[in-house]
């Protein structure tokens, strides 16, 4: 039986993955890589350097920068992003999640943040939601990121649970990937996601019934 939730943040409690994509947009620009829809979804769920490192690869830069120079541009997209995350509010809670929160909270489930997000803790912060989870995993403190299973294995010991009372909840393919290989019941959002256990085509339609019709 389920007794804990882990959510991915970016494209499953807010529509971040749009701000990520135009931080990350803007600095394929500079640095002269072509943006592609293809693209744009590859770095979703992927960390921070290892997303810009795809982006000097797809442009065949990937010499043409120091890892300091690569640093400093991380660093630039991020101060991007964070500006477009100040403008969260609650009203940018994706549809349903809100209620799909308060109905975990209200059933006693456990629920924890696996984001590969450094910024996670602010994002949350902005949508006034910090309250729901009982832990955050550090992505920090990660040595695999998604599709490894490191991050989604971390978040049911946080809640103190086996792998089969956990679900996990993605819209993106890396991170389906990372709760299947942890040996989670994955629950994915939109229709490419081929690989999860339980779809959802929008973040609306999933509640604990729902769940339940697709398990049975
Ligand atoms: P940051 P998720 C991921 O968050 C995003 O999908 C991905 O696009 C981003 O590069 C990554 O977090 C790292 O984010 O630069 O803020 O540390 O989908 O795992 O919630
Ligand atoms: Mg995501």
């Amino acid at each position: 039986d389920l007794k804990g939730f882990a959510f991915d943040l970016d494209g499953v409690i807010a529509d971040t993955a749009r701000f990520h994509g135009q931080a990350w947009h803007q600095l394929a620009d500079k640095v002269g890589t072509k943006w592609t829809p293809e693209l744009a979804d590859s770095l979703k769920g992927v960390s921070r350097m290892d997303s810009l490192e795809l982006i000097l690869k797809a442009g065949g830069h990937e010499n043409d920068y120091t890892q300091e120079e690569k640093e400093a541009l991380a660093t630039e997209k991020n101060d991007n992003y964070i500006k477009l995350v100040e403008t969260l509010t609650p009203a940018d809670i994706l549809p349903g999640m809100k209620d799909f929160l308060d109905e975990l909270k209200a059933n006693n489930y456990h629920i924890v943040l696996a984001s590969a997000s450094k910024n996670a803790p602010k994002v949350l912060k902005y949508l006034q939601i910090t309250d729901y989870f009982e832990g955050i995993v550090d992505p920090a403190k990660l040595t695999h990121g998604k599709p490894d299973p490191e991050i989604y294995s971390e978040a049911a010991k946080l809640m103190n649970l086996p792998a089969d009372q956990v679900a996990g909840l993605e819209d993106a393919q890396a991170g389906i990937e990372s709760i299947n290989r942890a040996g989670e019941l994955s629950i994915g959002f939109g229709a490419e996601l081929k690989d999860a256990n339980v779809k959802f085509a929008n973040t609306a339609d999933v509640s604990l019934a729902a769940i339940k019709t697709q398990l049975d």
